[in-house]
């Protein structure tokens, strides 16, 4: 469920506001950032991301509507909202670079540069060019392939944001047929900008609050789908999923929703993971709290459906080292299927 403080909206609104005024030379009335969201709408996981680092939670890219629905018009919801983080040792200090995060704030520190082209990339044709100035040819690999692309210094008026200096590249990619309408694939490349500085000891996150139920009036809200939602974790497949508990509010979902690692470099049965849920109270603040929450190594023992609430998760996993001008490549999925037997064939047969 979602939360936001006065004191971070009305800083939102004056950075909106600075921007604004700071944007009279361009042409033409364009907005300040070319905010923009799509959502994959070709197989049965109907999931929308932005090119703000969020992962359904697309309200300041003036999205609203389901932000994850499976199946097409059930109005089951699983997702408030998500996104990646990016953590890191920068001359000794520990910063999180946060795509979205529902209740403490800033509740999103990445934005597109105001080039009227850095909106999302829908591909789709295979025989047309794609002109994408960072991604040249671009070839596409799905039936439905959205690119993107963001900053985490794009805005230095964001409070308590210490940017690392990351570029990353998005995109996510859908089928319609099979066992791959289930869920979507989500390409990072995370790239490190900074001249000297190597990002050290750094961890790839994924926050997920997600609101897992079905809705009979989603505008309004009901019913209270938030409220029975339990969250558990699965080492071997590298996933971290929330799930609706049966009856409650909001009777029994279909489906629960996970975020599994797909590929990353280097060994990745090495890979430190650590998987932390909480209430929205819980959520950590300041950065070096985030940052110990993604590199701690703690995987916390699975949420029971007696236990459930508005509950949320975050998946870390690393650690990395990206020094200069390097780019850090993963890939996750983010899942859904026909109830939880048709969500655990489709973990086995996804490809890794
Ligand atoms: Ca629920
Ligand atoms: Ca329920
Ligand atoms: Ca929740």
């Amino acid at each position: 469920m979602r939360h936001v403080s006065l004191i971070v909206v009305i800083g939102l609104m004056m950075g909106s506001l600075q921007a604004r005024t700071l944007d009279k030379a361009p042409p033409c009335e364009k907005v300040a950032y070319p905010l923009d969201w799509k959502r994959h709408n070709i197989g049965k996981l109907w999931l929308v991301l932005t090119n703000m680092g969020t992962i359904g939670s697309g309200g300041e890219a003036g999205y609203s509507g389901l932000a994850a629905e499976f199946p097409p018009g059930s109005l089951e919801e699983h997702l408030c909202g998500a996104g990646v983080w990016i953590g890191a040792i920068v001359e000794g200090e520990p910063y999180v670079t946060t795509g979205y995060e529902g209740w403490e704030g800033p509740l999103y520190e990445c934005y597109p540069t105001q080039n009227e082209w850095d909106t999302m990339w829908v591909v789709e044709t295979a025989d047309m060019f794609y002109d994408i100035p960072y991604w040249t040819p671009y070839v596409k690999v799905s039936a439905q392939d959205f690119v993107t692309r963001y900053f985490d210094n794009t805005r230095l008026d964001i409070q308590y944001h210490h940017p690392l200096n990351i570029e990353i590249i998005q995109r996510s990619y859908s089928w319609g047929y099979g066992f791959l309408q289930d869920f979507i694939y989500v390409d990072y490349k995370i790239i490190n900008l900074n001249e000297t500085d190597t990002l050290h000891q750094a961890y790839v996150g994924f926050f997920v609050d997600g609101d897992v139920g079905r809705f009979t009036d989603p505008a309004a809200g009901e019913p209270h789908i938030w409220e029975d939602d339990f969250t558990w974790f699965d080492p071997d497949r590298m996933m971290a999923v929330i799930q609706d508990a049966p009856g409650g509010p909001d009777g029994d979902a279909l489906s629960p929703l996970g975020i599994r690692i797909i590929q990353t470099p280097g060994d990745m049965s090495q890979l430190q993971m650590s998987f932390h849920w909480y209430r929205g109270e819980g959520s950590p603040k300041p950065d070096y709290k985030r940052y110990e929450m993604l590199s701690s190594a703690v995987i916390m023992p699975d949420q029971t459906p007696e236990e459930a609430m508005d509950t949320r998760f975050l998946f870390g996993f690393g650690p990395f080292e990206i020094v200069p001008g390097d780019t850090l490549p993963l890939t996750v999925a983010v899942l859904c299927g026909d109830g939880i037997m048709g969500y655990k064939i489709v973990c086995r047969f996804i490809i890794v």
